[in-house]
């Protein structure tokens, strides 16, 4: 008998040969978003194969801790087999059809229901999109529609806060207070005015001097009124913030800032929109954001966590002002997307939203995980000399690398601290989001203590290397 062939140790080689022709062709063919081409095209991007519940793995093979749960947005984990039946079910039934001529289908209509009874009193009525960016771009315009159909065609200013990321397009990238967003496409268009981020662990770098969290938070809102008297509240439209700041560095407010903010929106008659992107769904231990900060939103956009990532889905949410007066002018709303309220992502996001809830995800994280967690990356972190803050809410945290802990002193910007901590979170199997020198972690909300006991090991490791790469340590 012919001896059996040995196995070779193929796989391997063929998925590193494999992996550099992917490498190849992305560079050669794909544009990346946020990523200088040239860098990466030399160093060849990671492809990510597959995925099980806080799990990523690469084409090589390796196992990657994800600890920002995709872009914010994977609360479920990776992998669930319901969404992934009920999305499949979809699209053998009805792979795609549109609300804009009489028309609807059973799963857009299923969950703009389950969403209003899961949204703040008032929030009856809502629409779909298919991005963040969408549904804050859309937002804007029903804002300005409404204060159109009120006779008050002048109010039309946006204002937002500085470090805040609203999305890309030309209105909401105009919308976002992040500066690096703008120069490229000469942004922002006039009408988006700022006011400064609620960011008390940079107050002193920005020049505030040693003053403690409430002063600030009382500061920046006087800062705030000043700017709309200045402006004139005749003029402004609408205020938009997200309940805590995602992309700008997790910026958690101080505790008086926001009833003094919602106070500001009421007295000078400004629209308060609520960008839950990242906070809604559970993040921060409440369905949305507006739960946990005690909110009066006018008009709500979420995303990410709505599907948990499975389907580019949005949805925007009007309050009983806008919505009873938009409702009431009878008018055809010039306004839609080819696939907004897409049949299969609203089967996939209603599956979502019903795990969440029968699930008790969303209680988990208030109750039990959240509270784990927050603690935890205290106790990992709080006195770690690279460390200046720790903070963060729900399945949130961020720890904020200084130079001198105890003045509160930043790195200068040339040494890099947070990308040389990103690159050894990419050599360690650890996702970890670097903003500026603020390290984030935004995990699933299924995540074990274990696992957040493996994946707060690895930060420590990569932030401990970081400190011995800045003489820290
Ligand atoms: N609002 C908020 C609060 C966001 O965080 C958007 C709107 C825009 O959503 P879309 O779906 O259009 O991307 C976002 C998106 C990061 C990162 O690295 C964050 C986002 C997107 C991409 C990267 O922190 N947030």
């Amino acid at each position: 008998m012919p001896r059996a062939k040995k196995p070779v140790a193929k796989p391997l080689l063929r998925s590193g040969r494999q992996t550099k022709r992917w490498q190849a062709l992305d560079a050669a063919h794909h544009i990346h978003p946020f990523t200088q081409s040239n860098l990466l095209a030399a160093e060849g991007a990671r492809v990510i194969t597959r995925a099980k519940g806080i799990y990523l793995w690469d084409s090589n093979g390796v196992r990657i801790v994800d600890g920002m749960s995709g872009l914010w947005c994977v609360q479920i984990g990776y992998g669930n087999r319901e969404l992934a039946q009920a999305g499949y079910d979809a699209l053998k039934q009805l792979p795609y059809y549109n609300h804009f001529f009489k028309t609807t289908n059973p799963w857009t209509i299923e969950l703009a229901a389950r969403l209003t009874a899961l949204l703040p009193d008032g929030h009856t009525r809502l629409l779909f999109a298919d991005s963040g960016s969408e549904a804050n771009d859309t937002a804007l315009k029903l804002i300005r529609y409404y204060w159109n159909l009120k006779g008050r065609p002048e109010k039309k200013i946006h204002l937002s806060r500085a470090l805040s990321y609203h999305g890309v397009t030309m209105a909401t990238a105009s919308l976002s207070g992040l500066t690096p967003m703008h120069p490229q496409w000469d942004l922002p268009f006039p009408g988006f005015e700022k006011v400064p981020a609620p960011y008390w662990y940079g107050a002193k770098g920005a020049g505030y001097g040693d003053i403690d969290p409430e002063e600030f938070g009382a500061l920046v809102t006087r800062e705030m009124e000043k700017k709309i008297v200045d402006i004139g509240p005749d003029r402004i439209a609408s205020f938009s913030a997200e309940p805590v700041q995602g992309a700008g560095g997790l910026i958690v407010p101080p505790a008086n800032y926001w009833p003094e903010v919602m106070r500001i929106c009421r007295r000078y008659d400004i629209l308060f929109h609520a960008d839950e992107v990242i906070t809604g769904f559970g993040r921060t231990g409440e369905w949305f954001g507006s739960f946990t900060y005690n909110l009066q939103p006018d008009i709500i956009t979420m995303a990410k966590g709505l599907s948990s990532g499975y389907q580019p889905i949005s949805a925007i949410s009007l309050g009983s002002r806008m919505g009873d007066a938009i409702a009431a002018a009878g008018e055809e709303l010039v306004h839609g997307y080819t696939y907004s309220g897409h049949p299969v992502a609203c089967a996939v996001a209603l599956k979502n939203v019903e795990i969440l809830k029968r699930d008790g995800i969303v209680t988990r994280v208030k109750r039990k995980i959240g509270p784990y967690f927050q603690r935890r990356v205290r106790e990992v972190f709080a006195d770690h000399p690279l460390v200046g803050e720790v903070r963060g809410a729900g399945m949130l945290a961020a720890m904020e690398l200084v130079e001198n802990k105890a003045e509160r002193q930043s790195f200068p910007k040339n040494r890099n601290a947070g990308t040389i901590c990103r690159d050894h979170c990419f050599e360690n199997g650890l996702v970890m989001r670097a903003i500026r020198d603020t390290m984030v972690l935004a995990p699933a909300l299924i995540i074990t203590e274990v696992e957040i006991e493996h994946m707060l090991r690895k930060a420590k490791l990569c932030i401990d290397l970081t400190a011995k790469d800045l003489g820290v340590l």
